[in-house]
């Protein structure tokens, strides 16, 4: 049996779609970030990173969405390309995913929605960042329908995660510009284990308030002294 550490956020998204699709039995633990749950010395010894998500399979601990998509592709053979061949895409793009959306997605939305000062050059350099990022995701499905050709796998459902964030990212109507990434958001989101995966969040009683305790747990920096 896995446990799996999760909110609704977009990385545990990931691997809620993964477990939902392979039908792997898991026991989900809630980790409630505005309560500061990922801060205590219980789950930093699950994740030393504080956040979310985590899974344990028996003595193997891991963190990182990306690593754990990658684990249980590994594990179980499901959502994985059809040919030898295709590892070395496998790996960049899920590489690519992992070091340049989601971190470019994520400080996105930080400066747009949740920095204190509103700063123009921050937004614009992530806001940026952000759409040259979805712009090469969506250049590459233009070559077939998925990330890896005709297969629909892991990086899939990486891609998947922050993309569901989108509108909130960029807005509204940002997807339009995206129309082979819409077109995978359209057959991802059709898929039962995607509306499954989608609900997590509602699973648990989670804090919703973005008060200063939440705030305080989330971004701490926020209110930190300055460095001397
Ligand atoms: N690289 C990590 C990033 C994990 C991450 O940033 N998780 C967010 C939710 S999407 C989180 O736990 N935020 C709470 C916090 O930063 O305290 C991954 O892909 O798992």
């Amino acid at each position: 049996m896995l446990t799996f550490y999760y909110n609704g956020a977009p990385n545990p998204l990931k691997v809620a779609l993964f477990l939902e699709e392979s039908g792997l039995q898991y026991r989900g633990i809630p980790v409630d970030t505005k309560l500061g749950e990922q801060h205590t010395a219980e789950y930093r010894k699950i994740n030393p990173n504080g956040k979310v998500p985590a899974l344990e399979d028996g003595d193997t601990t891991l963190f990182d969405s990306n690593a754990i998509l990658l684990y249980l592709g590994e594990k179980t053979g499901q959502f994985m390309p059809r040919a030898d061949k295709d590892r070395g895409a496998l790996l960049s793009w899920l590489m690519f995913v992992a070091s340049g959306v989601g971190p470019y997605s994520g400080q996105c939305v930080h400066f747009r929605h949740f920095a204190p000062e509103k700063l123009a050059y921050p937004q614009k350099r992530y806001d940026f960042e952000a759409r040259r990022h979805w712009q090469i995701i969506d250049d590459r499905l233009a070559e077939g329908e998925f990330m890896l050709g005709d297969a629909y796998t892991i990086v899939d459902m990486s891609v998947w995660g922050w993309a569901t964030r989108i509108p909130f990212m960029l807005g509204d109507t940002a997807m339009e510009a995206w129309p082979n990434l819409g077109r995978l958001m359209d057959w991802i989101g059709a898929r039962p284990a995607t509306e499954r995966a989608l609900t997590i969040g509602e699973r648990h009683r989670f804090k919703q308030e973005f008060d200063e305790p939440a705030m305080r747990n989330l971004y701490p920096q926020i209110f930190a002294e300055d460095p001397a």
